[in-house]
C-alpha cells in the first residue's frame, strides 16, 4: 500500500486524504466590495480583473504590458517536411525594449492536407529541446508532431530557456535582465513563470500574423511547470482559445489549501524563482493567500480548459486538481447554466468531457504522453468543430 507521508527538504509531505486539513476556499463569485457576481458582465468587468490582480500581486508577479517592438524572421522554411505532410517553419521572434532584445525560437509545423487555416497547439517546452526536434530525427511523445498533423492541427513549440533559464542561479538571463530589469527589484515582479507566460503571448503575436494558422483557434499547452505556465498565460491572454495543462500540481491547477503533496512552502524552497517574492509569505500560511488555484482555472472561462493528472503523481495532488476544476465551475456556469461535473474524481483512464471542460486521470507517471495528447486532440476537434 502507498505511503501516507514522506519527508522532503526537512518537511513532512502529506499523502493521506484523511490528514487534509479542513479549509475554506476564497469566494470565486464575490467582488472585493462584497457584491455577488451573478452575470457575465460583472464577472468580466469587475471580478475577473480583480482575480488577475490578486494572482499578479501574490503569486506570479506583474506582467509588463508594453515593449518597444517585435520582429519575426523565418530562419528555416521547408514546405514539404514530414514526407510532405507538413510545412515546417522556424521563426525567430525577437522582442525589443530600450535598445535590448530577446529572441524566442519558434518551431511550427502546419498540415499540408487542408487549405484552410489550421487550429494549432502551442507547447511551452520545459524539457529537453530534442523533444521538439524540427528535423524529426528525434520523436517524442511529449510533442507527437506527426499524430497532431495527421489529425488536422498545426503544432508549435518554444523552449523556456530562450526566455528565462529554468534555474535559480540564472533565470534572470533573458526577458528579465534584458527587457524588464525593474521586475527583478520588486516584491511583486514577475519571475520565471511570468516570463514564460509573457513569451507565450509574444508567440501568439506571431501566430496571429501567419496565414496558415487560424488565429481564433490557438491552444496553449504545458506540462507540470509548463502546465502552471499555460494556465497563467491562458488566464491573462484571452486570445488563447483553449488551455491544456498536464500534471500542473502545486501553484498550477491544484488547491493549495489541501496541503497534499507539494505545498507552497516546498515549492518556494525548491523553485522560489518561478514566483514573485510576495508568494513566500504564504509558505505554511495557505489560509492567508487571498486566492486559491480554482480561481486561476475560472479565469479561463468560458474557453475550453483541459487538465490532466496521473495516478503515480501524488506529488501534484490529483484529487486537489480535480476539485479545483469543480470549484471553478461557477464561473463557467455564468456562461453555460447547464454545465455540471461529478463531484468525485473520475475513474482512471475515463476522461470526463462536459461542454468546455475536459479532464482525465490516467494511469502512469508524471508526464505528458501520447495518451494525453490523443484525448486532448479529440476534445479539441469537438471544441473547434474541425470534425
Ligand atoms: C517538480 C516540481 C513540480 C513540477 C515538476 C515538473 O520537481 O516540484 O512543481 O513543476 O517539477 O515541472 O516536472
Amino acid at each position: 500500500t502507498a505511503q501516507k507521508q514522506d519527508r522532503f527538504m526537512g518537511e513532512t509531505v502529506n499523502y493521506d486524504e484523511d490528514s487534509v486539513p479542513p479549509y475554506v476556499l476564497p469566494p470565486l463569485l464575490k467582488t472585493l466590495k462584497g457584491k455577488t457576481v451573478s452575470n457575465t458582465t460583472t464577472w468580466e468587468k469587475v471580478r475577473r480583473p480583480e482575480i488577475i490582480h490578486l494572482f499578479e500581486e501574490n503569486v506570479y508577479g506583474y506582467t509588463p504590458s508594453a515593449f518597444d517592438s517585435i520582429r519575426y524572421r523565418v530562419t528555416n522554411d521547408e514546405p514539404a517536411a514530414m514526407t510532405g505532410r507538413a510545412h515546417l517553419k522556424e521563426v525567430a521572434v525577437s522582442v525589443w525594449n530600450r535598445g535590448k532584445s530577446v529572441t524566442i525560437n519558434l518551431v511550427l509545423f502546419t498540415p499540408n492536407k487542408q487549405s484552410r487555416p489550421a487550429p494549432v497547439f502551442l507547447l511551452i517546452n520545459n524539457r529537453g529541446k530534442r523533444n521538439t526536434d524540427p528535423t524529426r530525427a528525434v520523436k517524442s511523445e511529449f510533442w507527437p508532431a506527426e499524430m497532431v498533423i495527421d489529425s488536422g492541427f498545426a503544432i508549435a513549440a518554444f523552449h523556456v530557456s530562450d526566455v528565462a533559464p529554468d534555474n535559480k542561479t540564472n533565470y534572470q538571463q533573458g526577458v528579465l535582465d534584458q527587457l524588464f530589469p525593474e521586475q527583478l527589484g520588486r516584491a511583486d515582479g514577475m519571475k520565471a513563470i511570468g516570463a514564460w507566460a509573457w513569451a507565450a503571448s509574444r508567440v501568439m503575436d506571431y501566430l496571429q500574423t501567419d496565414p496558415a494558422i487560424n488565429p481564433k483557434q490557438v491552444a496553449i499547452v504545458g506540462h507540470s511547470r509548463g502546465g502552471k505556465t499555460s494556465l497563467w498565460a491562458g488566464a491573462q491572454d484571452q486570445r488563447f482559445a483553449m488551455v491544456v495543462s498536464s500534471c500542473s500540481g502545486s501553484s498550477g491547477a491544484s488547491l493549495a489549501r489541501r496541503q497534499y503533496g507539494e505545498t507552497i512552502s516546498l515549492i518556494n524552497k525548491q523553485f522560489g524563482y518561478w514566483f514573485n517574492d510576495n508568494y513566500k509569505k504564504y509558505s505554511h500560511n495557505e489560509a492567508a493567500l487571498p486566492v486559491d488555484q480554482h480561481m486561476l482555472l475560472a479565469l479561463i472561462a468560458p474557453r475550453p480548459l483541459y487538465t490532466t493528472n496521473a495516478v503515480e503523481d501524488r506529488w501534484a495532488d490529483p484529487r486537489g486538481s480535480y476539485l479545483s476544476v469543480v470549484n471553478a465551475l461557477p464561473a463557467y456556469q455564468l456562461y453555460d447554466k447547464k454545465l455540471t461535473l461529478p463531484l468525485e474524481m473520475p475513474a482512471t483512464n475515463k476522461p470526463v468531457w462536459k461542454s468546455a471542460i475536459g479532464y482525465h486521470y490516467r494511469e502512469g507517471k508524471h508526464d505528458l504522453n501520447l495518451y494525453d495528447w490523443t484525448e486532448v486532440v479529440r476534445f479539441a476537434q469537438i471544441q473547434f468543430k474541425t470534425k
